[in-house]
């Protein structure tokens, strides 16, 4: 069965057109231990699937070593469906000593973009937004073979409460395929004691709310083969992806994007060598849509809700009580102000609110001034009318008298 009938070009029309209205935008952030091939991760996708990235927006050079919040931006194309891709690389953690709350960075990146976006819901202009809201967290485990560590456990619980949360396997060329089996199924397991929650694709497909008009039978094969796509996708999770930009021949006369090992090459798009087609197809075709969705209405709208309840008077009581420490209760302080990313965004949010307030104050001076032109105009008009009539007065007066 082949996976190509499957991308964004052929969804349904009405879920197309929610695509094409809807999201404009969609931002994909890796995090994990520094040194499991996050950034090449990123230089691998944009090298096999994403193109026209802006050469302004790439300002670490690969494989340089991530020390702050990186943004790459590019563009989706698929047929004539475009989207815009934004790329967020974090820095490591795992270098401290004191690893206790490494996840804070990025959890209190996930916050500010979603209170951005909130303010600028508020705002009177709102048809423009910058929207780095994170639809998809990719969190890279360590191919230890063993197992997860707390401090895995912790983040993807703090993750997951905020955002769509998909696992991957790092590097997972250094298993053998045994190994990275009994791997997989011991990361499944923990996931699902610790009830972290992660993003896996629905399995439940409504006819009715896609298309009304399509044949019914036609309709049922379709959603059969999305059903048996996302079967394989869940059990391929958490997916294993191997990062690489180098290419090889492949014994065949083809280039291939691959790492290069004594006994062969392991091709980074081969399904028999690992699942970064998967994962590929799951973030940019098959259920992009779904991932933008979600973050909307579930994570976005919880982090509102709890902002609003929070900021309703009762604050002390609130925070403190219901315990749930993972959830974002209180205002998150701007903490990431420092960081020149966040500050650019920022900047040019205000350069937007500025511009627009001038061109409005522009253009009421413009209408203030035509006003006055046309009274002016008027003002004249009318002491011309009134030398007319006070001449003809004086013809009517003279004519009167001549009739005397
Ligand atoms: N074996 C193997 N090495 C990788 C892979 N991806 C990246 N690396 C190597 O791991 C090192 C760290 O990669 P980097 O992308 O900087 O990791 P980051 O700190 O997570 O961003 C580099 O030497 C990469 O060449 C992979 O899939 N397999
Ligand atoms: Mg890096």
């Amino acid at each position: 069965m082949t996976t190509h009938s499957v991308g964004i070009a052929n969804l349904p029309n009405q879920r197309y057109k929610i695509v094409s209205e809807k999201g404009g935008t969609f931002t994909i952030m890796v995090c994990g231990e520094s040194g499991l091939g996050k950034t090449t991760f990123i230089n691998t996708l944009f090298q096999t699937t994403l193109k026209h990235v802006d050469p302004l927006q790439r300002r670490h050079l690969p494989l340089k070593k991530t020390v702050d919040i990186d943004l790459t931006r590019a563009i989706l194309e698929e047929k004539n469906f475009k989207m815009r891709v934004n790329v967020i690389d974090t820095p490591g953690f795992g270098d401290n000593v004191n690893n206790n709350k490494a996840w804070q960075t990025l959890v209190d990146f996930i916050d500010d973009q979603h209170d951005s976006f909130m303010r600028q819901e508020q705002q009177p202009y709102r048809d423009t937004k910058f929207d780095l809201r994170v639809h998809v967290v990719l969190y890279f485990i360590k191919p230890t073979g063993h197992g997860l560590k707390p401090l895995d456990i912790e983040t993807m619980k703090k993750i997951s409460s905020r955002a769509n949360l998909i696992p991957v396997i790092a590097k997972s060329d250094t298993l053998t395929m045994q190994e990275l089996q009994i791997f997989k199924s011991r990361i499944r397991q923990v996931i699902e004691a610790q009830e972290i929650h992660i993003f896996t694709p629905p399995l439940d497909f409504d006819t009715t709310k896609d298309s009304t008009t399509e044949d019914e039978n036609a309709m049922s094969t379709q959603d059969a083969t999305a059903a048996e796509h996302a079967r394989q996708l869940i059990e391929a999770m958490p997916f294993a992806i191997i990062g690489s930009t180098t290419k090889y021949d492949n014994g065949q006369g083809t280039q291939v994007v691959a790492r290069k090992y004594p006994w062969g090459l392991v091709e980074v798009e081969n399904d028999n060598h690992c699942d970064f087609r998967k994962l590929r197809s799951m973030l940019l075709r098959t259920y992009l849509l779904d991932l933008i969705t979600t973050t909307q209405d579930l994570h976005y709208e919880t982090y509102r809700r709890l902002r609003l309840e929070s900021s309703n008077g009762t604050d002390d009581e609130t925070n403190n009580g219901n315990g749930d420490s993972s959830m974002p209760l209180k205002a998150p302080a701007r903490k990431l102000s420092h960081n020149p990313k966040y500050k650019e965004e920022e900047n040019a949010l205000k350069k937007y609110f500025t511009d627009q307030v001038k061109a409005e104050e522009q253009r009421f001076r413009q209408w203030e001034q035509n006003i006055v032109n046309e009274r002016i105009r008027l003002n004249g008009d009318l002491e011309d009318i009134q030398t007319k009539v006070k001449k003809l007065e004086e013809q009517v007066r003279s004519l009167q008298l001549k009739k005397r």
